[in-house]
């Protein structure tokens, strides 16, 4: 083992969104206070999300390959690799470069195939976009889209509610067999809850459930992604792990609409951080 790799570490490649608390400006301090280095790979310096009337974004992806290759010299290994929002099919490819240079067979690769929610995809994804992603998605041991990214990986109709059981196992079977052991479809509404849908390779799938709270925020699915990561690099058993993601980000909710934060903004998980649990 190298000098450098002395403790755990995640790369993270995602942009970094300086207004709006999503990507890396929510994954960095919470894999940190996770006691787990987090090593950010930058796919683009946005201003502020995309969910906003006006962002400015500074594209990085002719740079990353200059900027991985430094890590490549200094022998970095990662018990954790995770990816976010890409921005381009070519950053797409990126990541599966980066996961062939730098996965060794014990690092957990975590994609959260960050393309849309409530039945929309985001501005600035393609078809083409979508249908790369299903190509990254082979290459996660852990895969953790919502119900709108689910229906695009899988060609599902999208709908709000009424989600059977058996549409939902036929479609964690089809995410299970891209390739990821573990598949977590999060964002399902049932009358007034919100279902997470488990599925791990040859066990009976699990739902987990909270409470619905009226209201949905920028950003939540990166947070999400970011403890499930953590959890994962941290050996804790991953049904607790999304337990844990699902409860914590539901009492970050809570808490914004008490602060009145306007949802484009993100959760207020700062408020919380302290008391999210490590193991
Ligand atoms: O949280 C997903 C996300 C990440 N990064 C950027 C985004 C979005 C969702 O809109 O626009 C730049």
């Amino acid at each position: 083992m190298g000098e450098h790799n002395h403790q755990k570490k995640i790369a993270s490649i995602n942009d970094i969104s300086g207004f709006g608390r999503c990507s890396i400006t929510v994954s960095m301090p919470i894999v940190s206070y996770m006691k787990i280095q987090m090593c950010p790979v930058p796919t683009a310096i946005f201003s502020n999300h995309t969910a906003y009337p006006n962002y400015y974004c500074d594209d990085y992806t002719d740079r990353l390959p200059e900027y991985i290759d430094n890590w490549r010299k200094l022998d970095l290994n990662f018990q954790g690799i995770m990816s976010g929002y890409l921005g381009s099919e070519k950053q797409i490819e990126i990541v599966k470069d980066f996961i062939r240079n730098f996965a060794t067979p014990e690092t957990i690769v975590v994609v959260d195939p960050v393309m849309g929610d409530n039945g929309k995809t985001y501005i600035k994804f393609s078809q083409d976009h979508c249908e790369r992603m299903k190509t990254l998605a082979e290459s996660a041991d852990i895969l953790t889209p919502n119900i709108t990214e689910a229906c695009i990986l899988t060609g599902k109709k999208y709908k709000e509610e009424g989600w059977s059981a058996k549409e939902l196992k036929e479609m964690a079977m089809i995410l299970n067999d891209l390739g990821p052991d573990k598949v977590v479809i999060t964002g399902i509404r049932q009358g007034s809850y919100i279902a997470n849908y488990v599925s791990v390779r040859g066990v009976e799938p699990k739902v987990f459930r909270t409470q619905k709270i009226n209201r949905s925020y920028s950003g939540t699915g990166d947070i999400f992604a970011s403890i499930i990561a953590a959890d994962a690099v941290n050996g804790v058993d991953f049904y607790k792990s999304v337990r844990k993601a699902s409860v914590f980000i539901k009492r970050c909710i809570k808490k914004s609409i008490e602060m009145d934060i306007p949802k484009e903004d993100g959760v207020c998980f700062e408020e919380l951080l302290h008391t999210l649990k490590i193991n």
